[in-house]
C-alpha cells in the first residue's frame, strides 16, 4: 500500500482541476494578449479563474490579485518591494515576523536585513503559538511592515491573524500574511481580517505546482515584481500561465466547497488518529489540536531520530516528513521544535503527517501499524532511549 501524508509539501491535483486545465495546452494555446480567437478564446476561463480566486478570499473587486509562480516568489516580493518602498526611502526602518515563518520569509528578511533593515522575530511559545500583544509591544513609529503566517506548515498551529491584523490597522502599519496553509483548511476572508497582503499557492490546495498568487490591497499596491508588459496590470509582466491560472481557479473553487468536509471529516480523521499514535509511550504533540488547522500532526517519538522514522515509514510506502519540505535535506533539528526550546535531541524526533481530503481511514490505520512496528524497531536500537536517565521519557 501506498499513503501519502505529507500534504502540507504538496497535494495531489484534483480530477476536476486537471480536467479543467487540459484544453489550454493543445487546443487553447493562444496567448491571451494577442489580437485574434486564439487568444479571445482563452479569456473567459481566465476571468473565471480570477473571479474564484477574488471569491475564495472574500477580496473585492477593486483589490489586485496578481498571478506569481509560487508562494515563494509571493513572499519576496512583498519584503523586497517594501525595502525598496519604505526602507531605503528612509521612511521607515523596521519590519516584524514570527521567528517561525517559512524560509522564504525569513531568508528575504535576512537579505534586506543585511541591506540595513531592523527586523524583529517574534518568539513563540511553548504551544507554538504567537502572543498578538508581542506585535503590539514591537510596533514603532518606523515599523512599515507585519508579516505573520496564518497556519505554520510544521505544526499546523494557527495564528492571531484576526487580533493581528486589527493592531496593524490600530496602528496603520501594513500587514502580510503568508495564507499558504490556511486555503482550504480553514474560512480565509481578507476584508474582515484587515490583511493588506495575502499569500496563496495552488499547489497546497490541489492545485497545479508552478502557480501562487499575492492579493494586495487598493491603495496599498507594492512595486510592480517584473517590468515589462501589461499582464497582471503591469505588476507582473510576462506571458500569462493560462493552465495554470485556470488550475488555481478551479482548485479554489474545489477547495471552499470541501472546507466543510476538511474542518469535519478530515479533523475527525485526524484527533482519532493522533489519539492512536498518542497511546505509544513516550510520544507528544506540539499545540493543541483545537488551535490547529485540521489536517496536520507534528509528533516527537523520543529516542528516534525524525529521518530515521521517515525511513522506516517509506520503506512500507508511507509517506511523511521532518517538517517542512524545503528543509528537509539539510538534516537540521526541526526550527519549530526549537523555537519552542525543545530539548536538542527531542527537536531532531519530530515527524510531520499532514492529511487531505483524500486520506481514506483504511490509509491511516495501515500508517498506524507501520509506524507501531517501526517504533518497536528504532526504539531497540537507540541508545539514547535505552539508556536514557530518569524521568528522560516523561519528559521532565
Ligand atoms: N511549504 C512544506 O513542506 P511554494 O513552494 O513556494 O509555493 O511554497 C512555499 C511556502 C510558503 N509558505 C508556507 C507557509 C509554506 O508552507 C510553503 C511551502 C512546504 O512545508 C515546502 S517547504
Amino acid at each position: 500500500m501506498r499513503v501519502y501524508l505529507d500534504n502540507n509539501a504538496t497535494t495531489i491535483v484534483d480530477p476536476y482541476v486537471f480536467g479543467a486545465m487540459e484544453p489550454y495546452f493543445v487546443q487553447k494555446y493562444g496567448n491571451p494578449n494577442s489580437l485574434h480567437e486564439f487568444a479571445s478564446e482563452t479569456h473567459p476561463a481566465i476571468k473565471q479563474a480570477m473571479e474564484k480566486i477574488y471569491a475564495g478570499i472574500h477580496a473585492p473587486k477593486e483589490d489586485s490579485v496578481v498571478i506569481t509562480s509560487c508562494a515563494t516568489e509571493s513572499n519576496n516580493w512583498v519584503l523586497k518591494s517594501i525595502y525598496f518602498q519604505y526602507i531605503l526611502t528612509g521612511r521607515k526602518n523596521h519590519i516584524i515576523l514570527s521567528e517561525v515563518e517559512h524560509p522564504s520569509i525569513i531568508a528575504t528578511a535576512k537579505f534586506i536585513e543585511s541591506m540595513g533593515c531592523r527586523v524583529t522575530y517574534l518568539p513563540i511559545n511553548h504551544e507554538g503559538l504567537i502572543d498578538p500583544q508581542s506585535v503590539r509591544d514591537n510596533i514603532t513609529d518606523k515599523t512599515a511592515l507585519v508579516s505573520v503566517m496564518w497556519v505554520n506548515n510544521e505544526t499546523g498551529a494557527i495564528f492571531p491573524v484576526e487580533e493581528i491584523g486589527n493592531i496593524c490597522a490600530e496602528h496603520k502599519v501594513l500587514f502580510h500574511t503568508d495564507a499558504v496553509q490556511a486555503i482550504g483548511k480553514l474560512p480565509v476572508d481578507v476584508q474582515s481580517f484587515n490583511v493588506d497582503y495575502l499569500t496563496m499557492s495552488a499547489h497546497k490546495f490541489h492545485g497545479p505546482k508552478g502557480v501562487g498568487a499575492l492579493y494586495m490591497k487598493k491603495g496599498k499596491e507594492l512595486l510592480p515584481l517584473l517590468h515589462g508588459g501589461s499582464q497582471m496590470g503591469g505588476y507582473r509582466s510576462g506571458t500569462l500561465n493560462v493552465p495554470g491560472i485556470i488550475g488555481m481557479g478551479k482548485a479554489m473553487e474545489q477547495a471552499v466547497d470541501a472546507l466543510d468536509f476538511e474542518m469535519s471529516d478530515v479533523r475527525q480523521m485526524r484527533d482519532e488518529f493522533e489519539d492512536e499514535l498518542l497511546k505509544i509511550p513516550d510520544t507528544f504533540v506540539v499545540t493543541p489540536r483545537e488551535k490547529r488547522a485540521a489536517n496536520t500532526i507534528l509528533i516527537s517519538f523520543r529516542g528516534i531520530e525524525g529521518e530515521s522514522m521517515l525511513w522506516d515509514l517509506n520503506r512500507e510506502g508511507v509517506a511523511a516528513s521532518t517538517g517542512s519540505a524545503c528543509a528537509s535535506e539539510d538534516l537540521e533539528s526541526n526550527p519549530v521544535m526549537e523555537a519552542i526550546g525543545a530539548e536538542a535531541d527531542l527537536a531532531h524526533t519530530a515527524v510531520r503527517f499532514s492529511l487531505s481530503r483524500y486520506t481514506t481511514q483504511e490509509e491511516l490505520d495501515y500508517t498506524l501499524e507501520v509506524v507501531k512496528r517501526a517504533v518497536v524497531r528504532l526504539r531497540g536500537i537507540s541508545s539514547s532511549y535505552a539508556y536514557a536517565p530518569e524521568g528522560y521519557k516523561s519528559g521532565h
